[in-house]
């Protein structure tokens, strides 16, 4: 059986509902901190877990006899940047839960999701390498950088399956992100059907690594499907899909939406953004794991307005 903690975010939700369709309801265990997205508490078996409480992880583990763990719940760049300490804390301390009971053998694999946010201001910016300078300036970078360093660390010395990916910003429209510095990619969707209106907090040429959720799902699945034997990489790949600025995705949403208007205010999530790359090099995950993504940025729009508009219709 698997157990996703952080069940109820923004990756969490579409990952569990993912899962619950390759192997059955009963077979994933959701859990969050709270009950916050009821439509996903009541769908399918449900436990309440703080990801920093390792009896509380364990425990659940040989009740439901789970044999993997994703470990989804963190404090991202904006929030950690509030919270430097909580972010510290909850970021690194689930991990050492999670990676313990591999090694203890009360699970078998392990996924920990990893980020752009790894790169910093010295590292080449452009097509950026798996291997290459990496200084984070943000908290969150600097517990994913920490991150992968003890996954690699825990596969190379206790033979931990963990298996990780460095995801770039995300986009979807079934549950918002929290706390991110590329939320702006799925808020300007919202706003272009509510009010027309969007006041962006990046500046419009920021280029960011971008993905559409359906993306980072398969992404997350084919790598954990992908045999033991394939994988080059136990710290955490490079993935990305596409890359855009604010002034991109305002002019592919126009182009369904004539009228919406996009004004720039940067805030402090500007200088998180100026310190990640523009674009990433994701040949070895191709290699490894046959990794293709599937939407470009037009393609992308088409899904989010469509859905947003269904859901915007019905409230
Ligand atoms: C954030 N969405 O903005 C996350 C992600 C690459 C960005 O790590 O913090």
């Amino acid at each position: 059986r698997i157990l996703i903690i952080g069940a109820c975010g923004q990756i969490g939700t579409e990952l569990t509902s993912k899962l619950r369709e390759i192997h059955g309801v009963e077979n994933v265990i959701a859990s969050d901190i709270n009950t916050r997205k009821l439509d996903l508490v009541n769908s399918g078996p449900f436990e309440i877990i703080d990801a920093k409480n390792f009896n509380a992880i364990k425990d659940c583990c040989i009740n439901y006899n789970i044999d993997t763990v994703y470990l989804m719940a963190a404090l991202l760049s904006a929030t950690g940047e509030k919270y430097p300490m909580e972010a510290w804390d909850l970021n690194m301390n689930s991990l050492f839960h999670v990676l313990n009971l591999a090694k203890g053998g009360t699970i078998k694999k392990v996924y920990w999701p990893s980020s752009i946010a790894v790169f910093g201001p010295t590292t080449p910016r452009d097509n950026t390498p798996q291997h290459t300078i990496c200084e984070p300036t943000t908290v969150y970078g600097i517990t994913k950088q920490v991150g992968e360093r003890w996954c690699e660390y825990y596969y190379k010395k206790y033979g931990v399956d963990v298996r990780s990916i460095r995801y770039p910003g995300i986009i979807s429209h079934k549950a918002m992100p929290g706390g991110g510095t590329t939320d702006y990619a799925v808020e300007i969707y919202h706003e272009a059907i509510k009010t027309g209106n969007y006041n962006c907090f990046l500046s419009e040429n920021t280029s960011l690594p971008m993905m559409f959720m359906d993306d980072a799902i398969k992404a997350t699945v084919d790598l954990m499907e992908a045999p033991a034997d394939n994988l080059t990489i136990r710290s955490s790949y490079n993935l990305s899909a596409i890359s855009f600025t604010p002034k991109e995705i305002f002019e592919s949403i126009k182009r369904h939406i004539p009228d919406f208007k996009i004004t720039y205010s940067p805030d402090f999530r500007q200088a998180i953004a100026d310190s990640w790359p523009s674009s990433i090099d994701d040949s070895i995950a191709r290699n490894d794991w046959n990794w293709q993504h599937s939407f470009d940025l037009d393609a992308m729009t088409e899904v989010m307005l469509k859905e947003l508009n269904k859901r915007y219709a019905n409230d």
